[in-house]
């Protein structure tokens, strides 16, 4: 089959929006993915190896907070939605966009084992006229070098039977104004015909597509993007110690810093870094460094002062229960909030996580509320929220707001609490009745 009638028939089938697409991986990028897939009016399966997802799907409903249900069910109804568990669908798809985890092992190393077995399910199924593309977050090379590889040795040749590309994902959980839709989307492909297909496909669905020269770009605009977050708020972090030994307060520095128009943009400190993505991601681009003998200095920095500020809050209740002549061991502490970050439900990475563990290694009696977390495992500890949150606070010898979700009210919570560690700031805009 020659280079033109493979990459021509895919151009053509996604013009005519008769493309098949499959997205493996339904997850909070997945899901959101297939529906502006669908939205373009095009068939798309979802491959997850959970069949909870795989059912929900196939009933028409959603579970991922920026996916309504009736979105899924109209697709559903519409037949531009299925999912499955059963990966021998690869040989009807036209295309394929991977959005699997991309966790780190133990050893804090980069864990791409999901997206090694997704390749090699392709890769027995590879035929001409695939097209695939790597959203997942990855070390720059990760395209090239590992799913390149395992494609090519099926006999086919990329860029002339099948394409490959990379295209960071940019969801942001919860965000309303910055959607799948509407953010702009990097691509690179591995060649010139690879990025005039995969362009062609996500141009169908999604507002701009930005090319460029390479995966390995790509791979590396994501990084730079996620560890300009990381080393901004590890920045921060130490403004926060800073103005700790200044006797300066933090939060008043900050607000004042961001009136300036231009050239400055606002972080804020907090009780370290959660969620996975913002303290994972840099640790891909590191470790690739390190492999090239090349210390990531900023990212390593970063790293250390966001972890280290779990263990800085927790002195923070010693102190303040010291100050009431109170031992850490035996007293009651609530951490109000435990979601890694406001208005979220997820707990991955949740610097909570680690407070709570200290506490509780200290003697302190802990318990949470979380107005969108109903349970948490913390090491050994199963803990339950709070069902009365007045109760809680009027328990509770010291209080650490750790998550500020919108639905706290500030105002009661400092009326409520004999004291309170603020590792947000939530309470600088009290009024002083309070
Ligand atoms: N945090 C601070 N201070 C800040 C900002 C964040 O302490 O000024 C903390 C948060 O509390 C949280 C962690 O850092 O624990 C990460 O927060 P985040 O909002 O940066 O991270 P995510 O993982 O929710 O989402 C980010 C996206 N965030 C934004 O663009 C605002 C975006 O970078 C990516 O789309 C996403 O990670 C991803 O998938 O990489």
């Amino acid at each position: 089959m020659t280079a033109s009638s493979s990459k021509d028939r895919l151009l053509q089938r996604i013009a005519d929006r008769s493309a098949h697409v499959g997205i493996i991986g339904i997850g909070y990028v997945g899901l959101p993915l297939a529906a502006v897939f669908g939205a373009a009016g095009l068939r798309v399966t979802g491959l997850d190896t959970s069949a909870e997802r795989v059912a929900a799907i196939n009933a028409g409903r959603s579970y991922i907070n920026d996916v309504p249900t009736d979105v899924v069910a109209q697709l559903r109804a519409d037949g531009l939605l299925d999912a499955t568990t059963d990966f021998d669908v690869i040989s009807d798809l036209d295309a394929i966009s991977i959005c699997v985890p991309t966790p780190l092992r133990k050893t804090r190393d980069p864990d791409i084992s999901a997206i090694i077995a997704v390749t090699e399910q392709i890769a027995h199924r590879l035929r001409p006229g695939h097209l695939i593309v790597l959203e997942s977050t990855t070390y720059p090379g990760t395209t090239r070098e590992v799913i390149l590889p395992r494609l090519e040795a099926s006999g086919l040749t990329v860029g002339v039977d099948y394409f490959l590309a990379f295209s960071p994902e940019r969801v942001d959980p919860g965000r309303t104004d910055w959607t799948t839709r509407n953010t702009p989307k990097i691509m690179g492909g591995v060649t010139p015909a690879c990025l005039e297909t995969a362009r062609a496909l996500y141009e169908t669905a999604i507002e701009r597509v930005v090319p460029v020269s390479s995966p390995e770009v790509a791979e590396m605009v994501k990084l730079l993007e996620n560890t300009f977050r990381a080393v901004n708020i590890g920045l921060v972090n130490e403004v926060l110690l800073m103005c700790d030994k200044l006797g300066l307060d933090v939060w008043e520095v900050i607000d004042a810093a961001a009136t300036k128009p231009f050239g400055f943009m606002k972080f804020t400190p907090g009780p370290g870094l959660g969620g996975h993505c913002i303290p994972i991601d840099p640790l891909y681009l590191s470790w690739k460094l390190k492999m090239l003998n090349y210390t990531a200095r900023f990212i390593d920095l970063a790293s250390e002062v966001n972890t280290e500020m779990p263990r800085y809050w927790v002195q923070k209740v010693q102190d303040a229960l010291n100050d009431a002549g109170r031992p850490v061991k035996g007293s009651r502490v609530l951490a109000l909030g435990v979601a890694y970050k406001r208005d979220v439900d997820d707990v991955r990475e949740s610097p909570a996580l680690d407070i709570i563990h200290l506490l509780h290694e200290k003697g302190a009696l802990v318990t949470y509320h979380d107005p969108h977390v109903p349970e948490v495992q913390v090491e050994g500890l199963r803990l339950q929220c709070e069902p009365d949150l007045d109760n809680a606070l009027k328990w509770a010898d010291c209080v650490i707001i750790v998550t500020d979700h919108s639905a706290y009210d500030w105002q009661r919570v400092a009326r409520l609490a004999r004291r309170v560690v603020d590792t947000r700031g939530a309470l600088r805009h009290l009024t002083h009745e309070s």
